[in-house]
């Protein structure tokens, strides 16, 4: 790099801190957490790959009742409990590449100092108030109890065994003192009301400040426009004091009030970078002060904007504290379409997923799904099979493995100095600004698609070029070293971009290459470079694989309110035989063609549609089955299609089928075959064999119409 380069990015290098959301110290970290701390660490090794000065802090969220509780539970001391946690948590995080600068606890020393200035400093300035309240307390215990600890009936529906503030039956919400027959679910006691002094945050003396900073940026654009709803609905005072017993900081000058823990959570991320500020002399204040033009992001779940975005950057303004540059939100992981289950196996814990799979399969998945809205991401097992299998295998990894044999066989190692196709080349690397981006926009999604982009057109290229043909012609050997050399050039900048979210393949790329895979390195070409032997870089993802971590999830997890509740009734099924057998024929293990009786909201699901049969063909090796290429609308190029395989073979040559039309279920879960994915299933009405009728074009219905 010349000097003046140096000097210009040492002026462009940005300050930048990062955090995610604390997690709690009394529960196992699972897929859900796991997608907030790889898309932060996907942002923190790019920009770290920029060469921005960059830290990534986070800690366990120790303090609170649930915690205290538990800890009792167990027979240990909370500080006992919190530190096991803490060495679990770190440990899960490592094994996913979570690359963390530092990894602290809510109940350390650097913490309780913050918390006191910043309380004192609110407390100077009048920012804090104090006010009477009743609450329930459970007498046999002695202590006030939070509203998830009350248990008793509900006042609307009468259902009998309801949360504290709301009923799982009819949905009601409501305070917990009006709960009907109130019982403490600690002891079993019956609560009473009783007073205490609790110090409130005067949070509505912040509302002008907080409207400016919402429009300053900061905030998602759903993230703005939730605010502006709780700004309507007028800001409250903010109880941040509870009662001994409580696990957490005593508040100054007030005996037996303690710190409520979302109070010193968020602050446990300044006690964490400062922390690791002593460690290995960085400037805090460089960070946090009034002026400071460090960037400082949290990434959190859309569970708790309302912290991040009214509490916290109103407690940093009354303490004297820069705010935020921007707080990023996402949305919650659903898998296989539905909310995490622990009965179906789908509430999966860190630890369970690394027993069956490799973390960057996880990692590659959630970054071709991340974008940078607040929507929920969807984790479809099978889609995540495949998916990770033809990008990652089948495309990336895939170049390289149809490279790499000639170059260390026929020459010695040695890439050559001729660059083949120039024009594929510059494509390639010229993707890279816009590909970072992306990255900085927190849009993997897009990211990834143009790095796929990019893989499909260099394994193209290397199908059209067939160097394993050329290579028996003795004539041809340099062109064979000038084509494989591209290759594995177009895999090494691939693998530069891919960096961040798979360091570990980059890492073992990197040695296969003799080479660093720094960002840069994007703008370059290894000439005349000697690389080292091919090992094979990525399994494929072997779906038994999954589902024996599915399993594994329904034992581990059966947690003591799954024993509890009653078995659902198993409802006797009144089998009705279907007049159409695709089904059973489009499996190729068969499947049983007889089902249960449905109900009209089950039908009322399935979404039947008009298609044209765009494509029909033989597949190999099978012997009722075709592959259908099916149009879900009538626009002549560039419309939806879907991939089908059906049982049909029987009664139709593909070219008969090419231009007729079928009835499709179009939501229906995407189901990987032996030969590849099944997107949706055709219907066919007829006893089967020769007889098995789908639609003339000229019956009239027309592709995207919907079956009523
Ligand atoms: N432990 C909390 C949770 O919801 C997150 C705390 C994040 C830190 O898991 N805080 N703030 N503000
Ligand atoms: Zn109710």
């Amino acid at each position: 790099m010349s000097q003046q380069n140096q000097s210009s990015q040492a002026k462009n290098k940005r300050k930048i801190l990062v955090t995610c959301a604390l997690p709690y110290a009394n529960g196992s970290i699972h897929l859900g957490h796991l997608l907030e701390h790889i898309q932060t660490d996907i942002w923190v090794r790019f920009q770290r790959m920029r060469n921005n000065e960059t830290y990534f802090v986070c800690a366990d969220d120790a303090h609170g009742t649930p915690i205290m509780l538990k800890a009792q539970e167990l027979g240990v001391t909370p500080e006992e409990m919190i530190a096991g946690v803490r060495e679990e948590h770190m440990a899960d995080f490592a094994d996913f590449h979570i690359s963390f600068d530092n990894y602290h606890s809510t109940h350390s020393d650097e913490n309780k100092a913050f918390a006191e200035e910043i309380y004192n400093r609110l407390h100077a300035k009048g920012h804090i108030k104090t006010r009477t309240i009743e609450q329930l307390y459970d007498p046999e215990k002695g202590m006030f109890l939070p509203d998830r600890f009350i248990k008793g009936t509900c006042p609307k529906c009468k259902s009998e065994d309801q949360n504290g503030d709301s009923c799982d039956d009819c949905g009601a919400t409501y305070s917990p003192t009006e709960v009907l027959n109130p019982r403490s679910a600690i002891s079993g006691a019956t609560p009473v009301l009783k007073d205490s002094e609790h110090y409130f945050f005067d949070l509505p003396a912040f509302e002008q400040m907080l409207k400016d900073w919402t429009r300053s940026g900061a905030l998602q654009e759903e993230m703005a426009n939730k605010l502006a709803e709780w700004f309507d609905s007028g800001l409250r005072q903010w109880d941040i004091s509870r009662d001994a017993p409580y696990f957490g900081f005593e508040i100054p000058n007030a005996p037996g009030k303690f710190f409520y823990v979302w109070l010193d959570a968020p602050i446990g991320y300044m006690g964490s970078f400062k922390n690791l500020c002593d460690k290995e002399n960085i400037n805090f204040d460089d960070f946090w002060k009034l002026d400071s033009e460090a960037e400082l992001y949290h990434f959190i779940g859309k569970d708790i904007i309302y912290f991040h975005s009214l509490f916290w950057p109103a407690m940093l303004e009354g303490a004297g504290y820069r705010k935020p540059t921007a707080v990023y939100a996402h949305g919650f992981v659903t898998v296989n379409g539905a909310k995490m289950s622990k009965s179906k196996g789908t509430f999966i814990k860190g630890r369970t997923y690394l027993e069956h799979l490799n973390p960057e399969y996880l990692r590659y998945y959630y970054a071709a799904k991340l974008t940078s809205k607040i929507d929920d991401l969807d984790l479809n097992l099978e889609d995540f099979a495949q998916r990770v299998n033809s990008d990652l295998v089948g495309k990336v990894v895939n170049i390289a493995s149809r490279c790499a044999s000639f170059i260390s066989k026929r020459f010695d190692g040695m890439l050559s100095s001729n660059i083949d196709d120039q024009v594929l080349a510059n494509e390639v690397m010229n993707a890279g600004d816009s590909i970072a981006a992306h990255y900085e926009a927190r849009d993997f999604a897009k990211g990834m698609r143009e790095i796929m982009a990019l893989a499909d057109k260099v394994n193209e290229y290397i199908a059209v070029k067939e160097p394993w043909q050329l290579i028996k012609d003795e004539s041809k050997q340099q062109e064979v070293q000038d084509i494989c050399s591209l290759g594995i050039n177009m895999f090494r900048t691939l693998m530069i971009y891919l960096k961040p979210v798979l360091p570990v393949l980059a890492d073992s790329t990197a040695a296969f290459l003799n080479d660093e895979l720094i960002w840069e390195g994007h703008k370059t070409l290894l000439v005349d470079h000697k690389i080292n032997k091919f090992k094979a870089l990525l399994q494929r993802v072997d779906m038994d694989k999954v589902n024996a971590m599915t399993e594994a999830s329904k034992d581990n997890l059966l947690s003591k309110d799954d024993a509890k509740k009653p078995a659902k009734k198993e409802k006797k099924a009144k089998q009705v035989k279907v007049v159409d057998n695709t089904a059973a024929l489009n499996d190729p293990l068969g499947c049983d063609p007889i089902s249960e009786e449905i109900q009209f909201d089950d039908f009322a699901k399935i979404d039947l549609r008009i298609v044209k049969i765009i494509n029909a063909e033989h597949v190999e090796k099978a012997d009722k089955l075709l592959r259908l290429t099916l149009a879900l609308d009538s626009k002549e190029e560039g419309g939806e299609t879907r991939q089908v395989f059906a049982g049909i073979k029987s009664a139709y040559q593909p070219e008969d089928l090419i231009g007729k039309h079928t009835v499709m279920v179009a939501n229906l879960a995407p189901r990987k075959m032996r030969f590849g994915m099944s997107e949706g299933m055709v219907l066919a009405a007829g006893p089967g064999g020769k007889d098995l009728w789908i639609l003339n074009p000229d019956d009239g219905a027309q592709p995207g119409m919907r079956v009523k």
